[in-house]
């Protein structure tokens, strides 16, 4: 799609017009005089042309860049030697070998964007991807451009006493007049997405690791001085990282040292520069004070993503921006199956299947179900920044994971053996990467590319027909796909649905498929196959089982097998059959998910802005089926403590809003309630016994197995909470009181904070008093209040009167502005559209500090066509508030245009 709109400053870029770069980038020199009102950089360029091309111009990217000079082969060029073109610049007719000097000024204090060269709390970082580097110095700043680094860093020694760059340090020394210097060399070749320099005031907790190999490598982790108390679990998860990466993938730690930087500054979660990877404080910084187990659990999958990122990413990197889920995609499902290798019990595995699950739907399929729709490989954007989405990381993640599911674990790794014995060192594609899977398998996986080229969806009906007299059951699988922006018609996806067929007594039936090959299936010699994973590849297909002796109950899309919405007509009591017996630990959750989502949306229904959550649960639906197989799950101590927790916590509101044509918040929000209310009243006595039963004495540990018992006493104090009794409160406050870790701290102040009891001002301000000097448990502190039930627009707006408070920093804002807006939807969507007023000044005012975390926000609008029409106009009205506003960043512009966009009327399929 294109988008004409007249404030546009840069054009849409298309996939189909890539073009080789006319010239390569050998090396890079570049001296920093770093100072933080001037810094001067002066870079050192060697290029070659790219004989494949007749061109000769040589482009160099710069945004926002003041320069000083450029030489070309020893020439200094004058006005009339380049052309400047959109900040760029363009140097027609250049010769074979080029060398460029090129000297750049910049205001590293100003630059609130957080992009290229900036300051956080007086100490240097960058951030270069995806085209940041283009804010240091001119440069073809494109991810297929490779090239090799020198850096060499001098800043005042008293202010920056540590200095760091990328690979290896060469050389260190005093420069006089109190300033130092130190000099970096990358042996790799790197894109200049890649490059990263930190200067500062920084203490590091240092460890030698050895390899498999044997050879030893430095590990570092760097923080402000103070915080060295906090940096024990990143160690412990960037080594856990590299033995899993070594062992599972037979990759090795190619730099003899790695570091890890703390910012408390940061637009996103981390990012993998080469040997210094620079994370947000909140995905390094642990100790059982601050932080909670979903920190502890979040580090160690951020860090293992970062360092997974250097091979898939660094020396295999995309040839493109468009490609972005080449390696996000990847590095996802990679992390995904570190955590899940590292919990090790099934349970927890699957624990962790349903929470990467949960993301997806919750967040992935509103997406691709909405304005800013897009598939895994895009065919356009406006801002890259604004595709750094959950359908480039966590379906391109589904993707990935869909090869291993038909290739098998040893399929996949074949396919990961060829890709880097093809490409390592080169920047390649998507379809590079299909290739090696089906060459290393001998497999043709054509069809498979749609996955990367179709947005949306796929919607699969499924179908079961017994014949008693044949023995056979006939599993129909139909499939479609809603048009997307730009892409109205869709071809059949390759989709792999792993089933198991259940007999009357919950056992998995031994699976006889007509015509699969003998060793898929059961036959007399091979041991019986309990799940099968059928392909679909046609829009409708039918599936013959033979030998069925009695109608079963079908379990589909076990281990949520592909990336898609599947129904099947499944009765009520099916589906509590499924929770107690289906053998795949993924799909008996989501029975539950399924018969909870049922009875919640026949209670929308019921509710009215007359009455109050408690009259609904007493006019409501009986949920007595749900409520006996939730005290089946909660009291059987055969099941992992983590596995039952997942399983009483209820489809969130965004969920149920999802499966609803009209969003209505406020009927959603009181349904939940109301079933929640019921059954803490059904089942109040298994929650007391469960909180008791899962008290842990003895000092904090962050394992899975600690955590689940955690998890699961704090969804029965939460479950208790909603009876809002004094014994609720005194049980919250005393474990608010006595609690010596984050975690348990943290859910008693939420449940005290949801309920009436007497003592949550002072909590909340005993909390505040004793944390002030922590920025990451003041962020708790800010977003468990925004999430409040109580809380509305007016309280957020005095919370951010609060000293505290500022937009400037992006956890800081996001903790209190982004959990209101994406995390309270019936306060949000309040009916006099005050909340979207609200939005829109937000969403005004972070986009001249910075565009990034603006475009993020302005995402939380784009289901706006999904609700009832008198809320559609106060939501019209604040998208067009922020479209008329002057000197809209391309970030919010992208965004804001495609909300308002008319969809076209939908094709019939
Ligand atoms: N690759 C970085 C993300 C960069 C985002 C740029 N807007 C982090 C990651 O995915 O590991
Ligand atoms: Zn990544």
């Amino acid at each position: 799609m294109r988008i004409d709109n007249p404030q546009s400053q840069a054009p849409t870029i298309y996939r189909e017009q890539y073009t080789p770069p006319a010239y390569f980038v050998d090396t890079v020199d570049m001296g920093f005089d770093l100072d933080q009102v001037t810094t001067r950089v002066a870079t050192r360029i060697k290029l070659t042309r790219n004989d494949a091309t007749d061109d000769h111009t040589i482009i160099l990217f710069g945004d926002e860049l003041k320069l000083v000079s450029l030489t070309m082969n020893g020439t200094l060029l004058g006005k009339r030697d380049y052309e400047l073109v959109d900040g760029n610049l363009h140097i027609p007719g250049a010769p074979d070998q080029v060398t460029l000097d090129i000297e750049t000024v910049l205001a590293p204090s100003q630059n609130t964007s957080l992009m290229g060269l900036y300051v956080s709390s007086g100490n240097f970082f960058t951030q270069c991807e995806a085209e940041g580097f283009r804010k240091i110095t001119f440069f073809p700043d494109r991810p297929d451009v490779m090239a090799k680094y020198t850096v060499m860093l001098r800043a005042d020694k008293a202010a920056y006493p540590v200095l760091l760059s990328n690979g290896n340090l060469i050389e260190e020394g005093d420069l006089g007049d109190g300033r130092h210097y130190a000099l970096w060399e990358d042996p790799f070749k790197k894109p200049s997405y890649l490059f990263a320099l930190v200067a500062g005031k920084l203490v590091c907790q240092e460890e030698t690791y050895r390899l498999q190999s044997g050879r030893d490598v430095q590990l570092q982790v760097w923080v402000e001085p103070g915080n060295l108390d906090k940096t024990q679990h990143a160690m412990d998860s960037l080594k856990n990282s590299i033995r899993w990466d070594e062992k599972r993938f037979g990759l090795e730690l190619d730099l003899d040292r790695f570091m890890i930087v703390a910012v408390g500054d940061f637009n996103m979660g981390a990012m993998e520069n080469k040997g210094l990877n620079i994370f947000n404080t909140k995905f390094v910084l642990a100790n059982p004070r601050i932080a909670t187990d979903i920190d502890y659990a979040n580090i160690e999958a951020v860090v293992g993503h970062e360092y997974f990122h250097n091979w898939t990413g660094n020396r295999v990197t995309c040839r493109d921006w468009f490609q972005l889920s080449l390696k996000e995609g990847l590095t996802v499902f990679r992390d995904q199956e570190f955590s899940a290798d590292l919990i090790g019990s099934t349970s927890g595995r699957a624990v962790k299947r349903i929470d990467d699950v949960r993301v997806l739907r919750q967040n992935q399929f509103p997406e691709d179900a909405g304005p800013m729709a897009h598939s895994v490989r895009p065919d356009s954007y406006l801002e890259i920044n604004n595709f750094y989405t959950v359908t480039i990381y966590e379906k391109g993640a589904e993707v990935v994971r869909m090869y291993q599911t038909l290739l098998g674990r040893d399929g996949f790794r074949k396919g990961m053996d060829l890709y880097f014995a093809r490409h390592d060192g080169q920047a390649v594609t998507c379809n590079d990467f299909r290739a090696a899977m089906a060459d290393a398998n001998g497999r043709d996986l054509t069809q498979f590319e749609r996955w990367y080229s179709q947005a949306g969806t796929p919607a699969v009906t499924a179908r079961m027909d017994y014949d008693a007299a044949a023995k056979t059951v006939t599993l129909t699988l139909a499939q479609t796909c809603a048009p997307s922006p730009g892409q109205e018609d869709k071809l059949p996806f390759a989709i792999p649905v792993a089933v198991g067929l259940l007999d009357n007594a919950g056992k998995d039936m031994a699976l006889v498929l007509q015509g699969a090959p003998a060793e898929r299936t059961n036959s007399k010699r091979s041991k019986p196959v309990h799940s099968l994973v059928l392909e679909l590849t046609e829009a409708e297909q039918s599936f013959i089982f033979t030998g069925v002796t009695e109608k079963p109950v079908p379990s589909l899309l076990r281990d949520f097998s592909a990336p898609v919405v599947l129904t099947f007509d499944y009765s009520d009591t099916e589906l509590a059959f499924l929770m107690g017996h289906d053998s795949d630990a993924f799909n008996r959750w989501e029975a539950g998910q399924r018969l909870a989502t049922r009875y919640l949306l026949a209670m929308v229904g019921t509710v009215s802005a007359d009455k109050t959550a408690d009259q609904t649960a007493a006019a409501t639906v009986d949920a007595t089926l749900l409520i006996e197989a939730l005290r089946t799950t909660l009291t059987d101590q055969s099941l992992g403590q983590s596995y039952r927790e997942v399983i009483l916590t209820l489809p969130s509101e965004t969920m149920i809003a999802e499966a609803l044509p009209v969003i209505a918040p406020q009927a959603i929000h009181g349904a939940r309630q109301a079933l929640r209310r019921a059954l803490a009243q059904a089942l109040q006595p298994e929650f007391i016994a469960a909180y008791s039963a899962n008290r842990i004495d003895g000092a904090y540990q962050p394992d899975a197995e600690s955590a689940g018992k955690r998890a699961l006493k704090n969804v029965a104090l939460s479950y208790l909470a909603e009876l809002d009794d004094a014994p609720v409160h005194t049980l919250a406050q005393l474990q608010y009181d006595s609690a010596d870790n984050m975690t348990d701290r943290l859910a008693a102040l939420g449940a005290l904070v949801n309920t009436s009891a007497p003592g949550r001002q002072a909590a909340l301000a005993s909390f505040y008093s004793e944390f002030e000097a922590e920025p990451l448990v003041i962020d708790k502190w800010f977003t468990l209040q925004a999430m409040a039930r109580s809380t509305d627009v007016a309280t957020v707006r005095e919370l951010m009167r609060h000293p505290a408070f500022t937009l400037k920093n992006p956890n800081r804002a996001r903790s209190l502005i982004f959990s209101f807006c994406n995390g309270n939807p019936s306060q949000f969507h309040a009916i006099d559209g005050s909340g979207h007023a609200f939005w829109a000044e937000q969403v005004i005012a972070l986009n001249s500090i910075n565009p990034q975390v603006a475009a993020r926000l302005a995402r939380s609008l784009d289901r706006w066509r999904k609700y009832p029409p008198a809320q559609q106009a106060s939501m019209q009205e604040a998208l067009r508030k922020v479209a008329d506003t002057a000197a809209l960043s391309n970030d919010v512009l992208e965004v804001i245009t495609k909300a308002l966009t008319e969809p076209k009327a939908k094709a019939s399929l």
